[in-house]
């Protein structure tokens, strides 16, 4: 990495050399210092843009809460929902707030957060503040950071809220089944005002979340089962509080150091990855793919009309990759992991991975009804049928002024 960088900054000086040699022996070396570009700029200009310590955070995040500032709280509760996710296709969902995805928490940079979190199932959950500087103690990773909330209980976690952009949180306990059975959902940090880089370069009015996620309705409903099986077993047994102060890694396969783990396993101890006790694990293979919950063509459609910009908020809370591409329009990437890029890219189709994501602006410029979805095929469909999964539209409201005739087929909500 150092290598290129030196190489980057000989290739530039002796780029600037040339320069100052054609403009002849009168320009001395010393007007080229006090008039010549500064030591960190390059010809991109990204460099000068960069500031190396940004992602130090802007409070300390072992601070708390002063007489004055504002705090946001929140009660978000655990609860079992059926939800019909598409007409005939109903599941049982652990939901938060009894919606799925979870209820969107928008606050101002800086702005302290608390939320109390209470569990009325009888497994066990946390929330992970995916992105956020929160204290090591509010990071929500069962028995790494703190115990898992069990049946009636309550934990209250408290964090300010930065950096600034577009993030999410989940449940952190047995992750992969818990999102799949609906337990997310997205937290934007809003910048100051007249900080918002985005806003200032492309001034928006809408602003649009789509959180992306799949599921695999077998494998949630067989976990589902094991899991609130054995958690009422032990409710009825101790009570989940009692248990739980008891609990060590052995119980879940959390251990604090490889030494741990390793003595744990000379011991006799069985880990659950182990075929010879437990058989082939299950393989998860999505068969619903999810726009804010629900599979085409259930999901909700964007509006724009000729002249304005959108936003468009894409949030990876699932397993899978996906490469978000719209028709008829380029768009501008903005934001990475809710940070600004140096530049701006301009591109038609934008990968937004597991756990990241990304911010998209749309300009109005071409009215019809426009297909916006994951371009993997396999994304596309309703329990292996098409048309359906991670797709939805970009409706113009004035494509009819502008001579656009919708048909019927692509207006299902309109
Ligand atoms: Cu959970």
């Amino acid at each position: 990495m150092e290598v290129t960088k030196q190489n980057g900054r000989r290739k530039f000086l002796s780029k600037l050399a040339s320069i100052a040699g054609t403009m002849g022996a009168g320009m001395a070396l010393g007007d080229r210092s006090s008039a010549g570009p500064k030591e960190n700029t390059s010809p991109t200009g990204w460099p000068s843009q960069l500031v190396i310590n940004e992602t130090a955070p802007k409070w300390n995040p072992r601070d708390m809460p002063k007489p004055g500032e504002k705090i946001h709280e929140f009660n978000i509760e655990v609860t079992i929902e059926k939800i019909e996710i598409l007409p005939l296709e109903e599941h049982h969902f652990y939901t938060f707030n009894k919606s799925m995805p979870g209820p969107e928490i928008r606050v101002k940079e800086g702005d302290w957060v608390k939320v109390n979190l209470t569990n009325k199932t009888h497994d066990f959950h946390t929330i992970h503040w995916h992105g956020i500087y929160v204290p090591c103690e509010m990071d929500g990773v069962p028995l790494g950071t703190q115990y898992p909330v069990g049946y009636n209980q309550t934990f209250t976690y408290l964090w300010r809220a930065q950096p600034a952009g577009t993030h999410f949180y989940h449940c952190h306990n047995m992750t992969n089944m818990h999102i799949q059975a609906g337990l997310y959902g997205a937290l934007i940090i809003e910048p100051y005002d007249g900080e918002d880089i985005v806003q200032k370069t492309f001034p928006y009015e809408r602003d649009y979340t789509l959180v992306l996620s799949e599921v695999d309705t077998e494998f949630l409903r067989e976990q589902m089962n094991e899991m609130l099986m054995m958690g009422e077993m032990m409710d009825a047994m101790n009570g989940s509080k009692k248990l739980m102060a008891k609990m060590d890694g052995h119980m879940m396969g959390w251990f604090a150091n490889k030494e741990a783990f390793l003595k744990a396993i000379k011991d006799g101890w069985v880990p659950p990855y182990h075929q010879s006790r437990t058989g082939p694990a299950m393989r998860v293979e999505p068969n619903f793919f999810l726009i804010n919950g629900r599979p085409y063509p259930m999901t909700e459609h964007m509006h724009i009309k000729q002249g304005e910009n959108i936003r468009v908020r894409l949030i990876n809370a699932g397993i899978l990759v996906h490469n978000m591409h719209l028709h008829g329009h380029d768009f501008w990437h903005v934001c990475t992991d809710g940070s600004p890029l140096a530049t701006p890219v301009r591109m038609n189709t934008v990968p937004v991975f597991a756990g990241s994501t990304v911010d998209i602006m749309i300009q109005g410029t071409n009215p019809g009804g426009w297909h916006f979805h994951d371009h993997s095929d396999i994304s596309l469909m309703n329990n292996g049928k098409s048309p359906g999964g991670m797709m939805t539209m970009l409706m113009y409201e004035d494509a009819e002024e502008a001579g656009f005739k919708f048909k019927e087929i692509i207006a299902l909500d309109s």
